[in-house]
């Protein structure tokens, strides 16, 4: 029978594809969960893009095949779905090499695109500020920088859509690709860094300034709630969606009071881009200014998903995030959110041994607002034992006024008295930015001058 083919398609129709070489022994059972979990984290990210999953196939492998990524023979029946159903996009879970992607499109027949290619494409979507959109145009570019030799021209369903898009109110890098050449792209990606060199300064002119507040960093595997649970600790009203990276920017607020408990020293609460597995390293390194709101946090709230069957490897994914970008030596509270989504025999199962293997836990439902008071007490806690009250002594001379000034911007000054020679400062502050301030101030002076 004929199938109506509608000409006006509002959604791409996709296939997904996952591949993995099983270490010897791994019971079937184990196997199984594993793909489905990879399948349905690549389905909701693809309805994330906008496309609709019409079918999904995996394939176990002793070996990569390094012309088709996958059997020449799977690859051939994935072409007869793709006819069959009229597919538009071919889309793998795991990194393929551009001879990989022009192979497989030779026979497949449409465009088949990867999973980094397809995270980016969901970044360029949703990414809505200046910083943010240069910061995804930068990744896509470098992505696309080392597949230049990819040729489309073959396909004749290539035009546009799902792996081609640029941040709104650019071209997009598949529509360029065949205009363009290595040159403008390098000439393109030098603008855009120097782009971001200059956001950064502007950034970290901000960031002194706020130095003498403790830093609070949402962090976590994408969907888990960061963004509701800063909605709920401040009046952010910060964008919240059941979508994979709903957050792109980083939402900043001032947290005086916790609960209506007020707090020893202003928190600055920041809300940042989700983590995914096998997410881009160019996008990594392009999201570098968004990020350093992370790595220069004094705490991390640490947002898993308990609901999730795989919230273990997305705790281990975000902790090799931090540890890639170099925050992974900071104080953590993890806040296992969604607990509304347990049944009473789960929580009695799971529970007691995550309290065991993160002492410094919490069990919440940010959303439905369950324990939040232990949350609240923890914040609190951590808050009040980051914070150190010292005493300095500067010499009373020429300088004395710029060091003063400088304290008082990043710090609260306790009590000020002056002595026949010097000036004796108590400070209060967070244990960190104390050090680096006074090892800031004493860099160019004898260490003996001060207390
Ligand atoms: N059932 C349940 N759903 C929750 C809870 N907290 C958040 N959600 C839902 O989870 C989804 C994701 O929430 P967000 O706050 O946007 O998550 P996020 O971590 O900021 O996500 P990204 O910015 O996309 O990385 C939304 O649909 C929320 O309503 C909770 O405690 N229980
Ligand atoms: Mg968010």
């Amino acid at each position: 029978m004929q199938k109506l083919i509608s000409t006006h398609k509002e959604e791409e129709r996709a296939i997904l594809v996952c591949t993995a070489i099983p270490k010897s022994g791994t019971a079937k059972s184990v196997k199984q969960r594993i793909y489905k979990e990879h399948l349905d984290e690549l389905e909701f990210l693809t309805q994330t893009a906008g496309a609709v999953v019409i079918d999904k196939f995996y394939q176990e492998r002793d070996k990569i095949d390094s012309s088709f990524f996958i059997g020449k023979g799977k690859a051939e029946e994935i072409a007869g779905k793709v006819e069959e159903e009229d597919i538009d996009l071919v889309i793998f879970e795991n990194s393929l090499s551009p001879t990989q992607i022009r192979n497989l499109e030779k026979i497949i027949k449409c465009k088949v695109i990867d999973k980094p290619a397809l995270i980016l494409d969901i970044f360029a979507t949703h990414a809505r500020t200046a910083e943010a959109k240069t910061q995804v145009e930068l990744a896509q570019l470098q992505y696309m920088q080392a597949r230049l030799t990819r040729a489309w021209t073959h396909l004749s369903k290539q035009a546009g859509g799902i792996g081609t898009r640029g941040p709104s109110g650019t071209k997009g890098p598949g529509e360029t690709q065949i205009e363009t050449d290595r040159r403008l792209i390098s000439n393109r990606i030098s603008m855009l860094k120097e782009k971001l060199k200059r956001i950064e300064e502007q950034r970290k002119t901000q960031r002194q300034q706020r130095a003498n507040f403790t830093r609070i960093a949402l962090v976590g595997y994408t969907n888990v709630g960061k963004s509701t649970l800063l909605n709920i600790l401040t009046d952010a009203g910060v964008l919240v969606e059941n979508k994979l990276f709903a957050t792109l920017d980083t939402s900043t607020k001032v947290l005086k009071e916790i609960n209506g408990k007020k707090l020893p020293q202003n928190v600055l609460i920041s809300d940042t881009v989700g983590f995914i597995r096998n997410l881009p390293h160019d996008l990594i390194e392009s999201f570098k200014s968004t990020l350093a709101e992370v790595v220069e946090a004094d705490i991390l709230l640490h947002v898993v998903d308990i609901s999730s069957e795989s919230f273990d490897e997305q705790i281990k994914v975000v902790e090799e995030t931090l540890s890639e970008i170099g925050a992974d030596a900071k104080p953590v509270i993890t806040v296992f959110n969604k607990v509304d989504m347990l049944v009473e025999s789960e929580k009695e199962h799971i529970i007691p041994d995550l309290k065991q293997k993160f002492p410094n836990s919490v069990f919440i439902s940010a959303s439905k607002g369950i324990n939040l008071g232990s949350l609240y007490d923890k914040i609190y806690e951590i808050i009040s034992s980051s914070i150190e009250e010292i005493e300095i002594k500067i010499p009373a001379n020429d300088d004395a006024y710029k060091i003063i000034n400088k304290l008082h911007l990043q710090t609260e000054i306790v009590d000020t008295k002056y002595l026949s020679k010097h000036i004796r400062l108590k400070i209060r502050g967070n244990k960190n930015e104390l050090r680096r301030l006074v090892s800031g101030i004493t860099q160019n002076k004898s260490r003996k001058e001060f207390a």
